[in-house]
């Protein structure tokens, strides 16, 4: 209550200094303009009484002038009224004024001697007057005066008339300004206050999940704001918390955000880690006129930023955003997420030129093919490969800057596009402990082999101390490869190489999803989506769907699936109008001509199956040609019957695991590409070789025609697998394995 004393204190000073200045300047106008008035009506009336009295004066019968002055006094409301002759002695006056003048009043001899009407207010006992006098003529000669007395006390009770009222208005406005800010503060203030405090001891014994019940005006927004973020945090800690409690209880082995936290904290040893990726986990993309911040749609994002988050280190990506240079600071270094900074992206900008030649060149026109068997000749051009080594360099100056000062630091770096990244590091760095996770295959040594650069590729793979694959068979394939390009010792029982007194470690990592993002938030059961309807939307009766989705990319078989459709329903006719398959295609690095032709090739066997098989209100195909958001994905993947992943050759294929994610219904049938990493977890999806077109048919009827039991069987058996091997695992077991193992050869016994 001390604020709204001081509240009420402070508005009551400012309220009775305004009203009393105001009061003040109306009271003296009031006085002012009484008195013109007064003054006035006492000259004119002071003219007609001059004309009379002068004549009265010189009338013969002495009581006339009293007489009139009695009448006129009665007549005019005035006080009283006398006649003075030039000495100023009273000749005449009415009763009220006897006695009541002790002396002749100074303004009655102005009037005469200056000849001119004077006026002037006198106290007479407690009563105020007005007098005015007039000069009397005889001729040209003065001979006396007539004064005339107003009482003037009227205009002083008018004053105090003045104040009474400015005393009661100011009672009432303190009147109003103490109720009105008790009842404020009462229900703007200790009203939220106290709900607010309810709703915390309500929130903090568990009884309560609702939003802080504060309201979103200007006042509480920053409040309501900050309250909304930690409650979330806390119920996140809460629900996590009570999820390790349940592990334990359950002695499960899932992985969580927070599980994976603790686990990095202890593995680090406070050491802040950095991670070296083509994209960023934060893109900054204009907007008209603003600046958006998106996370991109990627699995890499999803598994590494939970591991960043735990420790604080270091994020150094490409900028790619068209607003990304503008929201940096100096160094290139800004602090995310942004509406909670945890850690540091450090951008590295790339001219178009070097973009090009890396990234679109030598990146995806040279290694994609080539460690990829599609059956797609790589090009390998020596200005792509220039480009490659430079932006290579420009990546690694970046992670030596950041890591400067800190002692033996953690490295992961991400992908095909850093291979020279790992010994460019360890040559400025030894002390660090460098690890590459190679997200794409690794095709056996004589496919490789067809690289001009591929000792160069080999011996900067060779700088890390270890090197992820999805697969036994990526790094078989890759050790193979070692073991014919370049003069090193390979312990083929503990999968190391060494060479030059280095050792690197070769293990396999399955990458996962994280089945969270895909599954209905916890405690809630969506209903099934209605495929019928969803279908429809689509422009497209029937009650049968397949789903696939994909970048559109000439590795992930999209055509063959879309020829095994034809082939499906060619063969078994009775599901024509019955059956169709919807593809999200995510236009990808459509800068390169050929991706650009497959865009084209893909949209061009969507309309000829079509066109085929076609009905007014049905078709077999519906092609999507756009990104999509996770959520839509997640409605496509839980309304389908069967989702129908053909890559040609996928180093894990995260699309199979999150069609298994998404399906918490059990139901759903996974055609799965034995090419794709993913086939060597999901054993329970029905697995295919997707040249063969007969295969993939008969899978889709397999798929379409299974029974309710064993869909349910395989697909629990699926979800086992994803839940327990999710992206958290993945990135724990990287991280464990990289702080664990030892970059030294282990001594003789003689040398000891
Ligand atoms: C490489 C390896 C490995 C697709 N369309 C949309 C969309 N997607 C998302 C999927 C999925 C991701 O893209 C694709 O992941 P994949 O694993 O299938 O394939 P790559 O992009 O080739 O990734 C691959 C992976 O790295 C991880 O190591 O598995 O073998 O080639 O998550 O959902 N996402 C959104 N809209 C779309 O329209 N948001």
């Amino acid at each position: 209550m001390r604020v709204a004393l001081r509240w009420i204190l402070a508005l009551v000073a400012v309220t009775v200094t305004v009203t009393l200045i105001f009061a003040f300047f109306q009271a003296k106008a009031e006085k002012r303009a009484l008195r013109n008035e007064l003054e006035g009506r006492a000259q004119a009336l002071g003219e007609t009484l001059q004309d009379h009295v002068e004549a009265l004066l010189s009338s013969p019968d002495p009581t006339a002038l009293a007489n009139y002055l009695s009448q006129v006094e009665n007549r005019d409301s005035l006080y009283g009224i006398a006649v003075y002759n030039d000495l100023g002695t009273e000749l005449a006056a009415t009763p009220s004024l006897v006695g009541a003048l002790k002396l002749l009043p100074s303004v009655v001899t102005r009037a005469i001697s200056e000849n001119g009407g004077r006026g002037r207010f006198i106290d007479v006992g407690p009563t105020l007057l007005y007098l005015y006098a007039l000069p009397l003529h005889r001729g040209p000669s003065v001979t006396g005066a007539v004064g005339m007395f107003y009482d003037a006390s009227y205009i002083d009770a008018e004053i105090a008339r003045i104040w009474r009222t400015t005393f009661w208005t100011l009672v009432v406005e303190i009147f109003f300004i103490v109720l009105i800010t008790i009842l404020v503060i009462r229900w703007a203030l200790t009203g939220n206050i106290t709900r607010m405090a309810q709703w915390m001891r309500q929130w903090r014994r568990g009884s309560s999940h609702a939003a802080p019940p504060l309201p979103d005006d200007d006042l509480f927004k920053p409040l309501a704001e900050e309250v909304r973020h930690m409650t979330a945090m806390l119920a996140a800690a809460r629900a996590a918390a009570e999820k390790e409690a349940q592990l334990r209880e359950s002695a499960e082995s899932l992985w969580t955000p927070e599980r994976l936290r603790v686990h990095v904290k202890g593995k680090l040893q406070e050491r802040p880690l950095f991670v070296v990726s083509n994209r960023e986990p934060y893109v900054h993309i204009k907007n008209g006129r603003s600046v958006q911040v998106v996370v991109p749609a990627s699995g890499l994002v999803t598994a590494l930023e939970p591991v960043l988050l735990a420790c604080e280190g270091t994020w150094i990506a490409h900028g790619a955003g068209d607003a990304d240079r503008e929201t940096v600071g100096p160094g290139d270094r800004l602090r995310v997420p942004p509406d909670n900074p945890h850690y540091t992206l450090r951008r590295v900008f790339l001219s178009p030129e070097e973009e090009t030649g890396y990234y679109y060149g030598f990146s995806n026109e040279g290694l994609w093919p080539l460690c990829h068997i599609a059956h797609m000749r790589p090009i390998f051009r020596a200005s792509d490969w220039e480009a490659y080594q430079t932006v290579n360099r420009k990546f690694a100056e970046a992670a030596l800057e950041e890591m400067e000062g800190t002692e033996e630091p953690v490295v992961l770096v991400q992908d095909y596009h850093f291979a020279l990244l790992p010994r460019l590091i360890k040559t400025e760095r030894p002390e660090a402990r460098v690890a590459i996770f190679w997200h794409i295959p690794w095709p056996n040594p004589q496919a490789f082999g067809i690289c001009p650069w591929q000792r160069e590729l080999l011996d900067g793979l060779l700088g890390a101390d270890l090197i992820g694959f999805h697969i036994q068979a990526h790094c078989n394939h890759f050790l193979e490869t070692v073991d014919q390009a370049l003069e090193s010792r390979i312990d083929w029982d503990r999968f190391v190489v060494n060479r030059r007194g280095h050792r690197t470690h070769v293990r396999r990592f399955p990458i996962s999803v994280n089945p969270a993002e895909l599954a209905p938030p916890e405690g809630t059961k969506p209903p099934p989506v209605d495929r019928v309807a969803l279908l429809k939307e689509h422009g497209v009766d029937a009650v049968l769907m397949g789903v696939g989705v994909d970048r559109v990319d000439y590795t992930k078989g999209i055509p063959e699936r879309f020829r095994a459709v034809e082939r499906f329903l060619e063969k078994y006719p009775d599901y024509q109008g019955r059956f169709t398959f919807l593809q999200v295609g995510a236009p990808s690095r459509s800068t390169i001509q050929r991706y650009r032709d497959l865009l084209a090739e893909v949209k061009a066997e969507a309309d000829r199956v079509n066109a085929r098989f076609a009905t007014p209100h049905w078709k077999p195909i519906v092609y999507l040609q756009t990104l999509h958001s996770h959520a839509q994905l997640a409605r496509y993947y839980r309304a389908a019957n069967l989702c129908m992943v053909t890559a040609l050759h996928d180093g894990m294929n995260l699309v199979a695991k999150e069609f298994v994610a998404a399906r918490e219904d059990e139901r759903g049938v996974l055609i799965l590409s034995r090419f794709a990493g993913a086939a060597y977890e999901l054993r329970d999806a029905l697995i295919v070789n997707p040249y063969d077109t007969e295969q993939l048919a008969e899978a889709i009827r397999a798929a379409l025609e299974m029974t309710p039991e064993e869909e349910t069987l395989r697909m629990q058996a699926m979800r086992r697998v994803v839940a327990e091997h999710n992206v958290y695992r993945w990135a724990a077991n990287l991280i464990a394995e990289l702080t664990e193992i030892r970059t030294e050869e282990p001594r003789p016994v003689g040398a000891l």
